[in-house]
């Protein structure tokens, strides 16, 4: 108590007195880490949401510390331009499939070989356990820091505007959009189809412009980025599973604090592990509501849709481009796939 008879206002121009960097380097009501969280997805998808929830969390969880903005729907650019901008560090946080991400870190895209995991039971042992723990190896040695939960993308479905996809043969030189990923092209190349490398936040104008005929996502994709309204069949082949990486750019990441590190990586990883829920969830709500909206849907025999791919040499290619490491791993979660 060095001025006990000051005055509020006398000790305000004292310190007004002061240079203002002395006393404070920023707002009163500015973090001290302000971080920007990229994705790709509408700000309806579930991700955002509990993308949102975790940045209030992890605010209030740091003292104010560390605050995080979304950016949801490619608003600082494609996922290609936003994993430039991760590496440089002009961007915090970014969420991305491992299969995009495979074009720095080339085995994080081994959860997408083709009909590798047979349901959700596999996926999670599969991601949360040692395929999981490879990848995220492989991610750290290119200067990124993966958080130990993916979040979920969902299983992948071909939709289109022309026709409806029954058969493998239905995807002979079918004008299919794939995200910019040397597996999705491979895959799609080893159907026979014609597919075209594009960002998600133009895939909505090339197929409303015909650039291409159809597309893969997942329902809850499907629907947040309304691609009903450009397209009208969809085909359950659920070829994929797909997730999202939730990335760091490590020197970031290494400059927060161990106790705000701890804060924010165990308030993403509960919303990842929410936002897989809520996908569930949407997985059991969204048939009906698409079809409402306009889409027909048609029911395949992902057996058939397999066996093409294997006759195609897709496995054993695969399984030679990842090496024996990856290879083993996704095995040791899903079995013998050549
Ligand atoms: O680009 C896509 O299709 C999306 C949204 O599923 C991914 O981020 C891979």
């Amino acid at each position: 108590m060095a001025h006990p008879v000051l005055s509020r206002r006398a000790l305000a121009a004292a310190g007004a007195a002061l240079p203002l960097v002395a006393i404070r380097s920023r707002p009163a009501d500015a973090a001290e880490f302000s971080y920007k969280f990229a994705n790709n997805l509408a700000i309806t998808h579930p991700l955002n949401t509990r993308a949102q929830e975790a940045a209030t969390k992890i605010k209030e969880g740091t003292s104010g510390r560390v605050e995080i903005a979304v950016f949801p729907n490619s608003q600082l650019g494609s996922d290609t331009d936003t994993l430039s901008q991760l590496r440089s560090g002009a961007v915090e946080f970014f969420t991305l499939s491992g299969l995009i991400l495979s074009t720095l870190v080339p085995n994080a895209a081994i959860n997408g070989v083709g009909f590798a995991f047979k349901d959700y039971g596999q996926v999670w042992p599969a991601m949360d356990g040692a395929l999981g723990t490879y990848v995220r190896g492989e991610i750290a040695k290119r200067g990124l820091y993966a958080m130990s939960k993916p979040w979920d993308n969902g299983y992948r479905q071909i939709t289109a505007s022309t026709k409806p996809i029954r058969t493998p043969e239905d995807l002979n030189g079918f004008k299919i959009r794939v995200p910019p990923a040397p597996l999705w092209t491979g895959m799609f190349k080893a159907f026979g189809a014609a597919p075209t490398s594009i960002n998600f936040n133009e895939v909505y104008s090339a197929l409303q412009t015909h650039i291409c005929d159809g597309q893969e996502n997942a329902l809850a994709v499907i629907d947040s980025g309304k691609l009903y309204e450009v397209q009208k069949y969809l085909s359950v082949t659920n070829h994929m599973w797909d997730g999202f990486w939730l990335l760091a750019n490590k020197r970031t990441w290494e400059a927060l604090p161990p106790d705000a590190r701890v804060v924010v990586e165990r308030e993403f990883d509960a919303a990842g592990l929410a936002e897989r829920q809520d996908v569930a969830k949407l997985n059991d709500t969204l048939q009906g509501l698409l079809k409402a909206r306009g889409l027909q849907f048609t029911d395949t025999d992902p057996t058939a849709f397999r066996a093409a791919l294997k006759k195609a040499g897709f496995y054993s290619e695969w399984r030679d481009k990842f090496g024996p490491d990856a290879w083993a791993a996704l095995e040791g979660a899903v079995g013998s796939l050549t």
